[in-house]
């Protein structure tokens, strides 16, 4: 049985992975960090009715010694880093800590991988944040970088050293620049999630109004239960190697709002207001990926449209909100 570890399994894209992976057969471990309230931590993974199939092992991407630790102990053989600060706007509010998680974690996952287990295969989570300014009006992989965050420069440090670890040391370590993905399970802060909570709110008569910042700002937004298939597809092939996973499609976060407030019959325009305290100190204006080398070397495709998903979001916290009514 081939045995995998996910650092960040308590995230999104963690618990998605992990699904993924049991479904293939693998013995999944994910790496977990002490929270004074472990019985929340595993949220996730019990809405998706896998929390009692994996086994979570103690660590932080801070401490060196606890991830070769688990490294030794587990000898997976692929290794997922998905752990980070991920939210952009804290970036400027903790730039050392999402430098020091965010950034340097992923170099101690290499190193970590490199001392204990060098012949695992590494998925490192790059993002289309490292963009940045852009260079190109489509971004693809050849595209060149200008991050604009805290977060976009620590994400840019770890992809680097995924590259120079590769390339240095002969590790199969690849690299997936995932533009933005989202789903039920997204964290409430991002905005997606914050708009279909915030719709449901509205339409259960629990909120009167939706605060955003910059609604002119782009994103090429996919699933991340399509997204985490591109990661396990990458670390599936004979080399290591770079790829961008994205829809192809870029969208204002004005119209994706407009899909939420249009799928439960409300007028976007009567409950919309927008807060220039949530406007970022340097704002990435668009993004848009150009995903042709995954789906030429990977056969991969993103497979659910905006609408069916931000769908599915409300709806999924329609239901949410209406059990704790
Ligand atoms: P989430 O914010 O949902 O999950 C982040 C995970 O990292 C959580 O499990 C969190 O644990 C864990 N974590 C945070 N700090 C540490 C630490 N010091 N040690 C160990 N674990 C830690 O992120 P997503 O699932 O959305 O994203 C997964 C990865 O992909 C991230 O690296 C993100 O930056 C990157 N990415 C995401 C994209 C997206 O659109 N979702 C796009 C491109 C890249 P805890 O539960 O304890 O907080
Ligand atoms: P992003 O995602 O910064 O692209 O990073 P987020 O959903 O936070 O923002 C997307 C865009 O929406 C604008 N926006 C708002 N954003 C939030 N969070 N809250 C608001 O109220 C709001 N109003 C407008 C933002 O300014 C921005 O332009 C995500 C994260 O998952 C990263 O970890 C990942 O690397 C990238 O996607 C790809």
């Amino acid at each position: 049985m081939r045995k995998a570890l996910i650092t960040g399994v308590t995230g999104q894209d963690g618990a998605y992975l992990a699904q993924l992976l049991l479904r293939h057969g693998y013995s999944v471990y994910g790496l977990v960090r002490r929270s004074s309230t472990t019985d929340v931590n595993d949220l996730r993974l019990r809405w998706l009715g896998i929390a009692d199939k994996l086994t979570l092992v103690d660590g932080d991407l801070s401490d060196l010694s606890s991830l070769m630790r688990a490294i030794r102990q587990i000898g997976p053989d692929e290794v997922y880093n998905l752990a980070a600060q991920s939210f952009v706007k804290t970036s400027w509010q903790q730039p050392l800590l999402t430098g020091a998680v965010t950034g340097l974690g992923g170099a101690h996952m290499l190193e970590a991988v490199r001392i204990e287990k060098p012949d695992a295969r590494f998925y490192q989570a790059s993002s289309s944040e490292m963009f940045g300014l852009i260079q190109e009006s489509v971004q693809k992989e050849t595209t060149p970088f200008y991050p604009r965050s805290p977060y976009a420069a620590a994400k840019l440090y770890a992809h680097w050293m995924t590259v120079n670890y590769r390339e240095s040391f002969g590790l199969h370590a690849s690299s997936g620049i995932l533009f933005n993905h989202e789903s039920p399970l997204r964290g409430i802060e991002f905005v997606t999630r914050k708009v279909t909570d915030g719709v449901a709110r509205i339409k259960l008569g629990l909120g009167h109004e939706l605060r955003l910042g910059n609604i002119d700002a782009q994103r090429d937004w996919g699933h991340a239960r399509d997204y985490v298939k591109a990661m396990w597809l990458m670390l599936q092939q004979e080399k290591a190697d770079d790829y961008v996973i994205a829809t192809g499609r870029t969208v204002t976060v004005r119209d994706m709002c407009r899909i939420a407030f249009d799928h439960v019959g409300l007028d976007m325009d009567k409950f919309l207001v927008i807060d220039p305290s949530l406007f970022r100190p340097a704002e990435v204006d668009i993004l848009l990926g150009d995903a042709s080398k995954a789906k030429a070397k990977l056969g991969w495709e993103a497979e659910t449209s905006l609408e069916t998903m931000i769908k599915e979001m409300v709806d999924a916290d329609v239901q949410r909100l209406s059990n704790v009514r």
